[in-house]
């Protein structure tokens, strides 16, 4: 049977929680007897049931109906089933205790804990395993996901605000808007995408940001990281207000970045001045830039983003994409 069509399926059904199920992966799965859908699941929040464990469950309520035992069944789903317990039990085990003999696989799970555990774990128990079914988009899906296993890091995405002539802010000002309402809005969405926004000191001080994610869907609002040794901080400020946050005081890049290697942080995104931006960008750590560029000039009182022409160029970073919000201009770079 080609199973391609069921699993581009399951991936789009796994899509509609990507803001939810961070920082998990999101994952669908369907059940079929024959040609026909049987029950489908996804993980729908982070720190409850898996897919195929939803899936399961709802074709429990199909038997005798649509079906008559579990042996009957394929099971699609998108990324291999877990064999670990972490904030839910294994799913390999619901998929045997079930009788179900038949698992078509997207992607293997990059995840030490789980890759080929988990199909090792159901071959054992007589059933058969198909791997590999459009494994490429399921990749592109949970891209955060698959570059920290594979990196050992976060993916980090820098965002900065750009006047046309290349400024940040004008010297010695607190909060200078830049860009368009409808930009800050994009920004908003961009927020709800990563599991920690990374600030500095002088960001939190100068324009008193709230740094979380304001926008009108249901997301798990991403951590705050203030990284900064500054001892005059008001924790009154919106930044600090009923937030998940946490204050690092280190200056040395490669120790921060590499404390998230052991924590469920897939992305970071680094919404900073330019002093804090141009660590980043050096030291090799920003894998995406996006500039929010718009078309007013800040002029001779402007602080630079960058010391010289072309400096993202010279980086390394090409033009992905770029596209207008308004008068702005969103440029993406990548490597
Ligand atoms: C699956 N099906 O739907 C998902 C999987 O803490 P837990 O128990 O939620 O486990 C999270 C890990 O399980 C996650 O890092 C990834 O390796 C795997 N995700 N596995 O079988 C699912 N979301
Ligand atoms: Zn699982």
């Amino acid at each position: 049977m080609n199973y391609e069509k069921l699993m581009k399926r399951a991936i789009s059904l796994a899509d509609q929680y990507k803001y939810t199920a961070k920082p998990n992966p999101v994952v669908g799965c369907i059940i079929i007897k024959d040609d026909k859908i049987i029950s489908e699941g996804a993980h729908e929040k982070f720190g409850c049931n898996h897919a195929e464990v939803n899936a399961i469950n709802s074709a429990k309520t199909k038997v005798g109906k649509s079906f008559e035992s579990f042996g009957e069944l394929t099971l699609i789903c998108s990324l291999e089933p877990c064999n670990h317990s972490g904030k839910t039990g294994p799913c390999t085990e619901a998929i045997i205790k079930s009788g179900i003999k038949n698992v078509v696989i997207g992607a293997l799970d990059p995840n030490p804990l789980v890759s080929g555990k988990g199909i090792e774990s159901l071959k054992k128990n007589g059933i058969s395993v198909t791997i590999n079914v459009c494994s490429e988009l399921v990749k592109e899906q949970n891209k955060f996901f698959f570059f920290k296993n594979t990196y050992g890091r976060p993916f980090i995405t820098a965002k900065i605000a750009s006047s046309i002539d290349g400024k940040s802010h004008i010297v010695g000002s607190k909060q200078t808007w830049i860009t368009s309402k409808k930009s800050r809005e994009d920004v908003q969405k961009l927020r709800a995408s990563k599991d920690v926004i990374l600030t500095g000191g002088n960001t939190v001080v100068n324009d008193n940001p709230m740094m979380n994610a304001r926008v009108d869907f249901l997301t798990n609002q991403p951590k705050k990281i203030l990284l900064s040794t500054k001892t005059n901080l008001n924790f009154d400020a919106p930044f600090f207000k009923d937030a998940d946050y946490e204050i690092i005081k280190e200056r040395d890049l490669d120790k921060v970045v590499s404390r998230f290697k052991n924590t469920d942080v897939t992305s970071i995104l680094v919404e900073a001045g330019p002093k804090l931006i141009n660590s980043f960008l050096n030291e090799g750590y920003v894998d995406k830039l996006i500039v929010y560029e718009s078309t007013s000039k800040l002029g001779p009182n402007g602080v630079n983003w960058f010391k010289e022409d072309n400096a993202v160029e010279k980086l390394g970073f090409k033009l992905e994409s770029s596209y207008k919000i308004e008068s702005d201009t969103k440029k993406i770079y990548i490597k």
